[in-house]
């Protein structure tokens, strides 16, 4: 029997080079190029997410579902298996590793949770099996606690602990099947953690909900031999007003405050960052210094509206910052670069999802070659030190290692007088940058 295939028209996606015209080929994102002593494929550890990718709808607020994918319709558990199969036709013709799901994206909910569960099970079945035949690796699962009516209010933050039940129910199934398909990361994202309005709101009881969640499900994790790492992926507003987990500050502070810090890193999403008025570098940067930069989902907003448009990356700018943070703190060991990113409603033909994560590729690819490029040139990189060096050596040297004090620095102050002033250069620094981008690629 012959079997289904999805995307019958579309071959292998290839690297051609930068001089190919063909748009169903890679420009730059070639996996066996070495650099930076590693291979492209070793720094760039592409994922499909799921639930835009295969079950996305193209729906708005204004307009219901556009796409019509041929693996969808029916019996649900059936079209979860025909998307199962298309995911893992896609994601091998696209050549990337990795891909990332919730656990409705995957399976359907049942009248139960004993049947939702055997569903679900039905299906990381299949998923292990294409798994072992494409080569292809879970980077990391989660649960949608967003989605179903009874999560209205929010899941561990639910004024209801039967809904708190619920989503920890959820919590443990989508975390067995992470760790059944070897999943090197676990995420949570607040979906509904946050609240609407503070009028019906008790905020301090909701947040130590939260982390009660938390808790339970490091302690379950360890249980059940997860070996990957925690994630929570900050968001300012979207679904609610105000999103506990509003940005990277917020959540290291939270973590800190309920004593959460060893067992989460941080998963930076652009368009998120850019939701809370910050620069997606701020986000990786916020995060990277405070050793918890742990995976990234790349997708890009727009700087005109005021919602997650979740766009596929292609801002250069970015993917350097986002490159050269990476070079510096080596990579991502368990975390990768997961596409949480729709094409647009009106890109409805299957050929569009290729395009767009082509795009995200190459985006990377050439991020990947100028962050290399940028730290053989130097200048960025000896600049910034070069303007703290006050730090390492005498007074500077005191101040940062406790051995001086108000008095002290002082009678410094007053012996040296008025210090001198140095341009910051940040216009010559931005000419090197553009500079360097031209010359790299
Ligand atoms: C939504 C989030 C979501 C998470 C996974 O805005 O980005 O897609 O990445 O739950
Ligand atoms: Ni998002
Ligand atoms: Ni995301």
């Amino acid at each position: 029997m012959k079997k289904t295939t999805y995307f019958e028209s579309i071959k292998r996606i290839r690297y051609e080079g930068p001089d190919s015209d063909n748009p169903l080929a890679f420009k730059y994102y070639n996996p066996k190029r070495r650099v930076a002593g590693k291979t492209m494929e070793q720094h760039l550890k592409f994922a499909v997410a799921y639930w835009h990718t295969l079950k996305g709808t193209g729906g708005d607020p204004f307009g219901g579902a556009v796409y019509e994918r041929p693996w969808d319709g029916g019996d649900p558990l059936d079209q979860a298996k025909r998307t199962m199969d298309a995911a893992f036709e896609f994601i091998s013709k696209l050549g990337v590793r990795y891909w990332c799901f919730h656990d409705r994206d995957i399976a359907p909910e049942g009248d139960s949770i004993a049947q939702t569960n055997k569903w679900l099970a039905t299906i990381v079945d299949q998923a292990a099996a294409l798994q072992k035949s494409t080569g292809v690796k879970l980077l990391w699962g989660t649960a949608n606690l967003f989605s179903h009516p009874r999560y209205t209010h929010g899941a561990a933050t639910n004024p209801d602990p039967l809904v708190f039940a619920h989503a920890a129910a959820q919590i443990r199934r989508a975390m067995d099947a992470t760790v059944a398909l070897g999943g090197t990361g676990y995420v949570f994202w607040g979906g509904r953690e946050g609240y609407v309005a503070l009028i019906n709101t008790d905020m301090k009881q909701e947040r130590e909900q939260f982390a009660r969640m938390l808790h339970m499900a490091v302690d379950y994790g360890r249980k059940i031999g997860f070996k990957g790492r925690f994630f929570i992926e900050p968001k300012p507003k979207e679904p609610t007003t105000h999103q506990y987990d509003f940005d990277a500050a917020t959540v290291l502070g939270f973590l800190r405050e309920f004593d959460l810090l060893d067992h989460f890193d941080l998963n930076i999403e652009a368009n998120h960052a850019t939701l809370a008025t910050h620069s997606f570098e701020h986000e990786l940067k916020v995060s990277a210094d405070a050793g918890k930069l742990g995976s990234i989902d790349v997708n890009r907003g727009d700087q005109t509206v005021g919602w997650d448009t979740d766009q596929f990356p292609t801002n250069l700018y970015d993917a350097v910052a986002t490159m050269r943070i990476l070079l510096d703190q080596g990579g991502l060991k368990y975390g990768g670069l997961n596409f949480d990113a729709k094409v647009r409603r009106a890109s409805f033909d299957l050929e569009d999802l290729f395009h767009a994560h082509i795009g995200g590729m190459d985006t990377f690819a050439r991020g990947l070659i100028v962050a290399d490029a940028l730290k053989k040139d130097k200048r960025l990189d000896q600049f910034v030190r070069q303007r703290y060096a006050g730090y390492r050596r005498g007074v500077g040297k005191a101040i940062m290692t406790g051995k001086t004090d108000l008095k002290a620095l002082e009678k410094y102050a007053a012996e040296k007088g008025e210090p001198q002033r140095i341009s910051g250069r940040q216009e010559m620094l931005e000419n090197i940058l553009n500079d360097v981008i031209a010359r790299s690629l």
